[in-house]
């Protein structure tokens, strides 16, 4: 018998609701789509779903504007929706990991609506970051902090006496208020949401901003070069030290909960401060985004993934791997697009795969699906979009709906081609339908490939070692069950290491790995 936690080797599957089935023909994904489409999991072979937001909000930013953190939005289907989708799921051996917001609220969330209502000064105010402005009439921002989807992350507002008056804090849409942990309220809300879906059988959280929530207290300017959706490491806005209480206090209530796993989105580039999240009493996991930043390039791929390993062995944490998400874009169009791109995603896919502790996988990575970079602007969505003054296009063009059959949009995905986001005319090729039929396709390799890692003792044990290799190629050898990965990042075929071959990302020339392929040896 393993002692290890599920999770340490688990795949998760990231399921972006909005695009991936939408059962009552809105043209937005719903749970009750998903839940109809499990089947796809369970013929992919992943243990555990990571479900993008689905409670109660505005949708201002699709679901990370919480109105309600215990209840499921009516777009999705409802509690109902998300019970149905528990208890399928779990039947089917998936658990669930839920989105939880803790770093902002909707502005439509009743805590605002009074904090607005309440006057400067009330303790209403004292849920989120209230403040005068600067300047004789107090006009001008608190400080210099800009949102992260660009533009000021201060908003003045009109008082109950209809003058203008204080202005609040949002380090993403004016839509999204930054909550004050060092309110008590906030913390014991928080509480409550957690018990309250881990009662209702949810597997874990995944933390949106974990190393958002607490702020210096003289909330310091920011140096003026912050650049729209990323921070560095010494921004005021993230990564504050008291931060670290809070994950205490969430951890003492998840390990209530035997089982249960937090996964913290921690944007923090320094492994030391990085592995701080990861100490014994704090977050179980985190995502490390390394792999999501470069290139297909061997040098770069080998230090993202020696940088991620050494992170983790800071705090004797599990590793994780992440090639894309919702927010960073999908990696066949990072490497290149078209079919280069393709045959590189694959290889990475493999790579990804390969390696110690739990990996994650964004859905339409399983397909190849690349970002839509020509979505016509009258659809964008994203809140990015208007910040920006329509300098950065955002994140739809990773957010496009999934394409499950057929010849035409909609693809299955709906009963209307009038879906959120367009679908573009030429993913005929890339639907589950058409490539379920061909043993070729990306998702039978993916299909194959998750076999053989959920199968092989190869796969066991933490750790791995680094093999002579050319400078555009990569070899390790995982140090338990002794797997060994290739990857031929160059532009002429590579000798294979000894050993027998289980699978290829693409056919061998001559007995040789061709450029842009992997393999894995025992
Ligand atoms: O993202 C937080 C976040 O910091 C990202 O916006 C990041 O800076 C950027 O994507 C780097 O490329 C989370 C969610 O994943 C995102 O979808 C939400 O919009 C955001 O929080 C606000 O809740």
């Amino acid at each position: 018998m393993s002692h290890e936690p599920w999770w340490s080797s688990a795949v998760f599957y990231q399921v972006y609701p909005r695009s991936f089935a939408d059962s009552d023909g809105d043209g937005i994904g719903d749970l009750d789509g998903l839940t109809a489409r499990l089947e796809h999991l369970t013929y992919l072979g992943v243990d555990a779903i990571w479900l993008n937001p689905v409670t109660v909000s505005p949708m201002a930013d699709h679901g990370y504007d919480v109105a309600d953190p215990r209840d499921i939005d009516p777009v999705f289907g409802g509690m109902a929706a998300i019970e149905r989708l528990i208890a399928a799921a779990h039947q089917r051996g998936i658990k669930i990991t839920m989105d939880v917001v803790p770093n902002h609220s909707s502005s439509q969330h009743p805590w605002f609506q009074a904090a607005l209502a309440a006057g400067p000064g009330a303790d209403a105010r004292g849920r989120y970051y209230f403040r005068d402005g600067r300047g004789p009439l107090g006009e001008l921002p608190p400080n210099n902090w800009t949102s992260v989807f660009g533009g000021p992350a201060w908003t003045r507002i009109v008082e109950p006496d209809g003058n203008p008056g204080q202005w609040y804090l949002h380090l993403f849409d004016a839509e999204q208020p930054d909550l004050n942990w060092e309110h008590p309220d906030v913390f014991d809300d928080f509480e409550k949401t957690l018990r309250f879906w881990l009662e209702r059988g949810v597997d874990g959280f995944r933390i949106d901003v974990a190393h958002g929530m607490a702020k210096p207290s003289d909330l310091p300017d920011a140096k003026d070069d912050v650049k729209v959706l990323s921070h560095s490491d010494d921004d005021p806005r993230f990564n504050h030290p008291s931060v670290h209480e809070i994950h205490r206090g969430i951890r003492a209530i998840v390990d209530d909960y035997p089982g249960a796993v937090t996964i913290g989105e921690v944007w923090v580039m320094d492994n030391a401060r990085w592995a701080e999240y990861l100490r014994a009493d704090e977050l179980h996991l985190g995502f490390n985004f390394r792999l999501t930043k470069i290139d297909f390039d061997a040098t770069a791929i080998h230090d993202a993934i020696d940088n991620s390993l050494a992170a983790t062995a800071l705090e004797n944490a599990t590793p994780t791997w992440t090639l894309s998400n919702h927010d960073v874009g999908r990696e066949v169009t990072r490497y290149g697009g078209g079919e280069a791109g393709l045959r590189r995603a694959r290889a990475m896919a493999m790579v990804m795969l390969a390696l110690p502790g739990a990996v994650f996988v964004y859905n339409g990575e399983e397909l190849g699906l690349p970002d839509v970079l020509d979505l016509p602007e009258e659809v964008l969505q994203d809140p990015t979009w208007e910040r920006s003054g329509h300098t950065e296009r955002g994140r739809d063009r990773c957010r496009v709906p999934i394409p499950w059959s057929g010849e035409a949009p909609p693809f299955g995905f709906s009963t209307t081609a009038d879906t959120w986001l367009p679908m573009p005319a030429d993913w005929a090729a890339l639907t589950v339908e058409k490539q379920r039929e061909d043993p070729d396709s990306m998702l039978s390799f993916f299909r194959r490939a998750l076999k053989m890692r959920r199968d092989r003792c190869e796969f066991a044990g933490g750790g791995l070692d680094w093999q002579a290799a050319t400078r555009d190629t990569l070899i390790f050898r995982r140090r338990g069950g002794g797997l060994v990965c290739a990857l031929n990042a160059g532009r002429r075929a590579m000798a294979l290491p000894p050993g027998e071959l289980i699978l290829a990302s693409a056919p061998l020339v001559d007995g040789k790995l061709p450029p842009d392929a992997a393999a894995w040896l025992v």
